[in-house]
């Protein structure tokens, strides 16, 4: 038996934080997710397509949303292909809910919008192959131990159990506030007669532990900066007593990415920022097997590093700047550049000497360091971390500590607050 295994698409997601052009684009590109996985399902030839929750995001599934979702579901139970589809804590199943109040196709397609397990069997040429159990949450808040009411595989043929849970030992949980917690389980709840249990709700996506056929596939699309990555959906071959052969097959549209650049220590012109990231951004597309053809994206530049640009990069609007640059140039959707990272070069030899505030500090500074009453003579009477009893000659190592890496430290300062 051959699955598609999904989750967390999150249809309709509100991408509120971002403009109408960009939001409209998202939403879109959740849409095309969609329809690549229902392509990809139909081109696998994959018996079943399991939806293990969060199909989509919210109440207000809108009604195009809703035509492109009943039209591309219908391409495939048109096909003979059978969808089962459990409910999460985004859509959950009780009868005041959206999901309820769908046209879903009226055969080949199974959800499961209660709490109870319920077996469907997957059939090919009118033959049953296998199963699928799963069970939904009825509301926004399944607080139950869901996974741990599924009853043992029916058998002989293999087995899927589909669940949206969070399981604990995941990594990338979403942090569930108190009180917030959705169909939690442990590894052990989830009963080892089945061949592969399908489950969502981490976005991440993972396998729970090494050897066992539990798999959260990740979401369908990302959908912000902490959803980095290739994104899609898990192929799985069931063939027991093996272990299920699983691929894993991209199919979002818009990728996000974060970049970061840290070899601007020659930069002296923006161009040199901008090769800088391009490379960046190259040898990303050259390591990752997952880049699709065609594929937005959107990302994030994080500089950081020494850089005698950092004053120029410190102004919003000269990151908007190279922000723009770097989109048209990058070929993406968005890009957003972030200088926390940044600092700027110092080259303290051109200071020393010199008649202004840094010049007198390093002077300073240095003579301290040289000269043990001096020293002395500026420490302060209450000295952080000093030892009142101390005596004069460990008093005076402290202080000199003290001195070390001042220099630089005055000099970031008093520079940055000079350029701005
Ligand atoms: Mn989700």
């Amino acid at each position: 038996m051959r699955i598609v295994h999904a989750a967390d698409i999150h249809l309709d997601t509100p991408f509120r934080r971002h403009d109408a052009a960009l939001r409209r684009r998202l939403q879109q590109a959740g849409r095309e997710a969609f329809s690549a996985l229902v392509d990809l399902t139909l081109e696998e030839r994959a018996d079943a397509l399991v939806i293990a929750g969060d199909l989509f995001d919210n109440e207000w599934l809108t009604i195009a949303t809703e035509r492109v979702l009943t039209r591309e579901l219908r391409r495939l139970t048109d096909a003979d292909v059978t969808v089962v589809y459990a409910t999460g804590n985004h859509d959950p199943g009780r009868t005041n809910y959206r999901a309820a109040h769908i046209d879903w196709p009226s055969t080949n397609f199974h959800l499961h919008s209660s709490r109870t397990p319920r077996r469907i069997p997957i059939r090919r040429d009118g033959e049953p192959i296998g199963w699928v159990v799963g069970a939904g949450h009825q509301t926004t808040h399944e607080a139950t131990n869901l996974a741990s009411t599924f009853p043992p595989a029916p058998g002989p043929q293999p087995a899927v159990g589909l669940l949206h849970a969070d399981v604990g030992g995941a990594q990338g949980a979403p942090d569930d506030e108190a009180g917030n917690v959705y169909a939690p389980a442990a590894l052990a709840d989830l009963d080892s007669s089945y061949d592969y249990w399908a489950l969502g709700h981490i976005h991440k996506r993972q396998r729970l532990r090494e050897d066992s056929p539990v798999w959260y596939p990740g979401n369908l699309q990302g959908r912000d900066f902490g959803e980095t990555g290739a994104k899609g959906v898990l192929v799985v071959d069931l063939n027991p007593p093996e272990l299920p052969q699983v691929r894993f097959l991209p199919v979002a549209p818009v990728r996000w990415e974060r970049l970061t650049v840290s070899n601007l220590g020659e930069a002296r012109a923006i161009g040199d920022v901008h090769t800088a990231v391009r490379a960046a951004f190259d040898d990303l597309l050259e390591a990752d097997e997952h880049v699709l053809l065609g594929q937005d994206w959107i990302l994030r530049v994080e500089l950081s590093g020494p850089c005698p640009l950092t004053a120029v990069l410190r102004s919003d609007e000269e990151r908007d700047g190279l922000a723009e640059y770097l989109g048209e140039s990058l070929g993406a959707l968005e890009v957003e550049v972030r200088d926390a990272g940044l600092s700027p070069p110092i080259d303290l030899s051109h200071h020393v000497g010199q008649r202004h505030v840094l010049g007198e500090a390093l002077e300073l500074i240095e003579q301290a360091g040289r000269d043990d009453t001096l020293l002395s003579r500026l420490a302060p009477s209450e000295l952080a971390g000093g030892d009142e009893q101390a005596e004069e000659g460990e008093r005076l190592q402290y202080l000199r500590g003290l001195l070390d890496g001042l220099d630089a430290a005055a000099a970031e300062r008093l520079l940055r607050s000079d350029s701005t």
